[in-house]
């Protein structure tokens, strides 16, 4: 019996692990059948509104080196690599999802990106919006708002449609029931030993976002907790009992960066939860479904925390709330290099949770697979500490 459960998972992961690659062509027939495509950079985009107009709406930020040496042609070599990857990609042409992109949408978050969007400007169709740098203050509110209203109108001119209070009601619900379920699959990993690899939580959280059949994808990560509660049930986890937990968080990750959390679990640690944009920031929480449904869409995506906002208390709180729910013992934070917002928003993290009795570990890295020795070095260091 417990067989059956080892042999289903790894199809699963392979499944989301592949998406990236797969969704290529589902977005091109997607194309083809006269949908519409609307690239993103950030969890700041509101991607319901893509949604209730009947938009495909697809993740942009790219994640490799491939052609980060082209983007340096017009690009400061000591600029983020995220930034300079997902620019080098729209450059050459090498990413389908930039290409069959009818409209970008970028925010005004930090200044490498908000740069970068006026060169991009230039081959695409871009839609900047700005993003207020502070979540509580009543202009800043006020600002954000009129900025998703500002896209709607953007997107009702743009595609020639008309999103109505029930589009967005429906598209707030369904995005909402996606989140619960990402949610409910990685809130798995609190069970001691979590019934799968950070590595295989990262990419299924990762792979999610390159599926485009809204149902199919849901029943697919409903299949994936079924898998994964029988694990748990029939004690076949790929972890070891007694494994040190870890909390990743930091700058997004996906593709290259999985280097991160292969150098943590090669020196026998687990990663339980990734608080960053990849997995809490995104997923832990929803978008109220009463009241006015502009107003909880533009709520629930200016109170996201990100280090580029100043304050940034969001954070802290998710952070404490996960490490007591997944019961961590350590966090591990990835910053890339030359990101000004999460590399000065560290000294904060550490301190805060220095006053949980949390231990921290700060690693910078970049695209490149120079750093793995250096990586497992740290980490194993770290990991050792816990002990
Ligand atoms: S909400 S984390 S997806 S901004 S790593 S490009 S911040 S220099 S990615 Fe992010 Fe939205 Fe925030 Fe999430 Fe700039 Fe830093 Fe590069 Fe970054």
């Amino acid at each position: 019996m417990t067989s059956n459960s080892a042999r289903e998972l790894p199809g699963i992961f392979a499944s989301f692990g592949e998406a990236r690659r797969n969704g290529f062509l589902a977005v091109k027939k997607l194309k083809d059948e006269g949908r519409g495509v609307v690239g993103t950079f950030c969890t700041y985009a509101p991607v319901e509104i893509f949604m209730a107009a009947g938009l495909v709406p697809v993740g942009l930020c790219s994640t490799s080196d491939e052609t980060v040496p082209d983007a340096e042609k017009h690009l400061p070599r000591n600029l983020c690599p995220l930034i300079k990857a997902s620019y080098g990609f729209a450059i050459t042409d090498k990413c389908p999802y930039m290409y069959f992109s009818d409209l970008v949408v970028g925010e005004t978050t930090c200044d490498g990106k908000k740069k970068m969007y006026e060169l991009l400007g230039k081959i695409k169709d871009v839609h900047v919006m700005e993003l207020p740098q502070n979540q509580t203050r009543t202009s800043s509110k006020a600002l954000w708002l009129s900025e998703v209203m500002r896209l709607k109108a953007r997107v009702e001119e743009k595609f020639g449609v008309a999103i109505s209070n029930d589009d967005i009601i429906r598209a707030i619900k369904e995005r909402n029931l996606e989140r619960r379920k990402l949610k409910e699959l990685y809130e798995l990993s609190m069970a001691s030993p979590p019934p799968m690899t950070g590595l295989s939580q990262l990419q299924l959280l990762f792979g999610s976002q390159f599926k485009f059949d809204h149902r199919a994808k849901v029943a697919e990560i409903e299949s994936t907790v079924l898998a994964l509660k029988k694990v748990i049930e029939e004690k076949t986890s790929p972890v070891p009992a007694g494994a040190k937990r870890i909390m990743l968080t930091g700058c997004p990750m996906g593709g290259v960066t999985e280097k991160v959390t292969r150098a943590v679990e090669q020196s026998g640690a687990v990663v339980v939860v990734y608080e960053n944009c990849t997995g809490a920031k995104q997923f832990d929480r929803q978008v109220p479904e009463t009241g006015d449904p502009w107003e909880a869409l533009a709520e629930y995506h200016l109170a996201i925390g990100c280090a580029v906002m100043t304050p940034n208390p969001n954070r802290l709180d998710l952070l404490q709330s996960l490490a007591e729910r997944f019961k961590v013992d350590g966090v591990v934070e990835m910053t890339l290099t030359a990101c000004q917002p999460y590399g000065v928003e560290t000294s904060t993290i550490r301190e805060f949770l220095a006053g949980l009795g949390v231990p921290f570990m700060s690693l910078e890295t970049d695209y490149s697979q120079a750093d793995l020795e250096l990586l497992k070095t740290r980490a194993q260091a770290f990991v050792e500490t816990l002990s």
